[in-house]
């Protein structure tokens, strides 16, 4: 008999490991979380080194948690520690002491590692040397820093055009590098600047800007210990953001009722044990979302039109007592119309719609009726669905009506991901940079920026497809596995006449490459930057825009590693030579000096240096928070605004499939094979059904699949995924991401935004068919 076997496939490993799973936690956090967090420690060899980076992350006048940008109190920070279990797995992440050496790379072909899962392949340690991939090289070869710049600025300065080149941007990099490294593509010539907000944020700033004139949210920490209402929706906290349920409970503990609207639910959202509080390590469970609301994916536009309408039939019995009139007359625009649209909508067909009985909407619409102050913080369950932006407009009409935007314990909170992806933006790190950022640029600095917009993610992508792209340079991130359409953007990758990554662990970005390719290694957040004998800082801004300093204090693992700044700075001079007005061997050697040109250049930065220096920090200035909305809509108004309500026809045996994150993993990074909350162990190739669905279709639970998506009439199949049944709506599925971003088509794209939709994926799932090689 023939033997079956799975084709090796480099984008993607189909392996499996060994599934065990056990119901679902209906709470988040306690003791399994700090054992958990404090074992990532041993197991990367560093439980010294790691535990004095702890004392220091979070800490005024230490560094910033390298994990998510959730923000660090104004007020006192707690001595035992300000982070949470992933912040120890992000630190264990980067402050490990094992190496992937030059020997390394000599010992393992890059096809080699291409075989290694994401997991296997994260966990081979820090990067410690540049090395180099020649055209037709199976292995990586060391390379000199001066040669490696030189290879980039040969490639660089090559191009027919400044446009044939793209420098993509993860959300790690501090201000300092940010600013230098777009600056460096403006006076090189190009706005190609895609970035991962292009993959996750972008939906929530192209929906406020219009709406409430800033991008960004408008919250602070003390909003939540003053609000009457917290809707979460869309973003799982327990796992995305875990300090966000230390505010969930203040606000609670303050008398705030908390809504929760996912399709899952999510340990992080039914209850809570604080591993910093007594009680928490006793085990006493808090359950603090009053209400939970188990919505269809992309039922949220159903389900926020319901409660709009019902609240407007309150209004009607109870007038005044529950919109704000007054804020609505002076303060918005639009309202009649939005109100009028009410009558095109029957509540029993939203409610199916939304995939919730009336009762549960009616639930909701009782708890917000009679309340003032309301925040709705959100994540990629809302910013990655192709109406994201319509839906985030949608939240902005409710608060709108309520008055809830621009006052204490109000307002809009994108939940934003990576720890400085906010900064990244506010640097100006954008492919759309506004006509005045770009005088201002001219201004400062004496050269002609570009004025036509960038590439981003996803037009970036077709770009390097279409070989209209030569030269990709990313600094940080995982291009590959962070971007949808795995096949084709491995195959734009490959088109490439050089990729250049700027890492500090190995990714498979590296092993997908262009016809040469570039490592260099980095400093993390954690290590010590000594730049000229002085130890530097670096600052970032988390998600409620207070920008604070950051201060690494471990040993790096190599004496080879360049910091970011370093890099863009030497990268600049040796592309740009005499070409450039800009004084980056300055830049290089203090960053204060970045710091006082960013303060000339940016809003919001007077006396930066001073200002950064000051314990906790500052916060930006944010019109909206203070109840102005600079909309440009007559008298500075905040915009109602119009969305339809989608079908959602789904053909027999299609589902729609939300891709998301585990407990064990940062985005591409995968710590651990655990999800620990949601019950699955050592296994990531799992797709989460509901009992009907596998009934119907005839599966068991751990039944071998394979899942298919047919968007644009192409075959897209990620094989052998294990089926686990699982508390979700009917003919949805969830499975995990990148191993499933094969699935999401490169045209599957959120209107406005143009981020992928990687929560709204169209799938049919099959048994498992193993491929025959030969
Ligand atoms: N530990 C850890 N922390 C992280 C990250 C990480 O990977 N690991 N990543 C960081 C980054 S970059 C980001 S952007 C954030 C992301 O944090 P989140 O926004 O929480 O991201 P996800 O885990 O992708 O999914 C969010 C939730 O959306 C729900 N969802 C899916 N579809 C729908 C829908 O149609 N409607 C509603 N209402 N909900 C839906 C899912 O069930 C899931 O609970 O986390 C940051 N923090
Ligand atoms: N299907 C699907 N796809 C998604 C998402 C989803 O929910 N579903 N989420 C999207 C979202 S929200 C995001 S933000 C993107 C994330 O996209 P990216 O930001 O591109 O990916 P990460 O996995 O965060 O990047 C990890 C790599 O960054 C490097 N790194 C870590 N720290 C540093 C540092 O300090 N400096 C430098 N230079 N490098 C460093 C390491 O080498 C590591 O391998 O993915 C998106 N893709
Ligand atoms: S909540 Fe986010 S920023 Fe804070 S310690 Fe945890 S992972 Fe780090
Ligand atoms: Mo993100």
């Amino acid at each position: 008999m023939k033997k079956l076997k799975v084709v090796p496939n480099p984008e993607n490993p189909e392996k499996l490991l060994d599934l065990k799973y056990t119901p679902a936690k209906t709470w988040a956090a306690g003791i399994p979380a700090v054992a958990a967090a404090f074992s990532d420690l041993i197991e990367e060899k560093i439980p010294f080194r790691g535990m004095r980076a702890l004392f220091s992350m979070n800490q005024n006048g230490g560094f910033d948690c390298p994990s998510c940008a959730w923000p660090d109190p104004d007020d006192e920070r707690s001595p035992i520690g300000e982070y949470c279990e992933n912040g120890v797995k992000a630190l264990a992440e980067e402050a490990t002491s094992k190496r992937v050496t030059e020997a390394f790379f000599a010992e393992n072909s890059v096809v080699d590692l291409a075989q290694l899962t994401d997991f296997e392949i994260g966990k081979k340690g820090r990067l410690t040397s540049p090395m180099f991939l020649p055209k037709g090289g199976t292995h990586y070869q060391p390379i000199s820093w001066d040669a490696a710049f030189k290879k980039i600025a040969g490639h660089l300065n090559a191009l027919g055009s400044p446009n044939e080149a793209i420098f993509y941007t993860s959300g790690r990099t501090s201000n300092e590098t940010s600013f230098l490294y777009q600056l460096f593509a403006k006076e090189f010539g190009t706005n190609n600047m895609p970035d991962c907000s292009n993959m996750c944020h972008e939906t929530s700033g192209t929906a406020l800007l219009p709406t409430i004139g800033i991008g960004k949210g408008t919250v602070k920490l003390d909003d939540f210990y003053q609000a009457e209402v917290i809707v979460v929706i869309g973003h799982n906290p327990g796992t995305n953001a875990p300090r966000m349920m230390t505010a969930l409970q203040k606000g609670k503990d303050n008398g705030a009722k908390i809504i929760a609207i996912n399709p899952l639910p999510e340990a992080g959202l039914m209850g809570f044990r604080n591993p910093q509080a007594l009680n928490g390590i006793l085990g006493i469970g808090e359950h603090y979302s009053d209400l939970y609301l188990p919505v269809k994916i992309n039922g949220d536009m159903a389900l926020l039109k319901a409660i709009g309408l019902l609240l407007a039939r309150e209004e009607r019995r109870t007038p005044g007592l529950v919109f704000e009139q007054e804020f609505i007359r002076q303060r918005t625009s639009g309202a009649e119309d939005y109100l009028a649209q009410f009558e095109n909508y029957k509540l029993e067909e939203l409610a199916v719609a939304a995939g919730l009985a009336i009762a549960e909407i009616e639930a909701a619409v009782e708890i917000l009726a009679h309340k003032k102050k309301i925040i709705f913080a959100w994540g990629m369950g809302l910013t990655q669905q192709p109406n994201g932006v319509d839906m985030i407009r949608e939240i902005v009409n409710l608060l709108l009506l309520k008055g809830s935007i621009g006052k204490p314990g109000a307002g809009v909170c994108p939940v934003r991901g990576h720890s400085n992806v906010q900064g990244n933006r506010t640097m100006l790190i954008n492919e759309k940079p506004t006509l005045q950022q770009l005088d201002k640029i001219r201004d400062v600095f004496g050269f002609e920026p570009p004025r036509a917009h960038g590439y981003n993610v996803v037009s970036a992508i077709k770009a390097m497809h279409k070989q209209d792209v030569k030269v990709l340079f990313a600094m940080g991130g995982n291009f590959l596995s962070a971007t949808p359409d795995t096949t084709f953007t491995a195959e734009a990758l490959r088109k490439l006449r050089l990729s250049v990554h700027v890492s500090t662990k190995l990714n498979r970005s590296h092993l997908v490459h262009g016809e040469e390719a570039l490592i260099l290694p980095t400093l993390s957040r954690s290590d010590l930057d000594i730049v000229n004998g002085v130890a530097q800082f670096i600052s970032t801004e988390s998600s409620m825009g207070i920008v604070q300093s950051s201060k690494g204090i471990l040993k790096p693992v190599s004496d080879q590693l360049l910091n970011e700044t370093h890099i863009v700075c030497r990268m600049a001079m040796e592309t740009l030579g005499e070409r450039s007005v800009v004084d980056w061997k300055a830049y290089a050697d203090d960053y204060d000096k970045i710091r006082d040109v960013i303060e000339k250049c940016i809003p919001g930065f007077e006396n930066y240096n001073e200002r950064i220096r000051q314990k906790g920090g500052f916060y930006l200035p944010n019109a909206a928070r203070d109840g102005e909305f600079m909309t440009g809509i007559a008298g500075n108004k905040a915009a109602f605004t119009l969305s339809p309500v989608p079908l959602n026809l789904l053909s027999e045996n299609e589902y729609l499939m939300a891709t998301t994150r585990t407990h064990d993993q940062f985005n591409t990074t995968i710590y651990g094979l655990e999800d620990r909350y949601r019950g699955i162990k050592n296994e990531r190739r799992v797709v989460f059904m509901n009992q009907q669905d596998m009934d119907r279709q005839g599966f068991k639970a751990e039944d071998k699949v394979d899942l298919f998506n047919f968007d644009d009439g192409i075959e897209r199949i990620a094989r052998l995924f294990l089926v686990v049944p699982y508390a979700i709506p009917e003919r949805n599925v969830v499975t995990y991401f990148p191993e499933a971003n094969v699935l999401v088509s490169i045209n599957n794209v959120v209107k406005e935004s143009n981020m992928p939709a990687s929560k709204f994926v169209r799938i049919q799932i099959r048994p498992h068919q193993a491929v025959v090689s030969e």
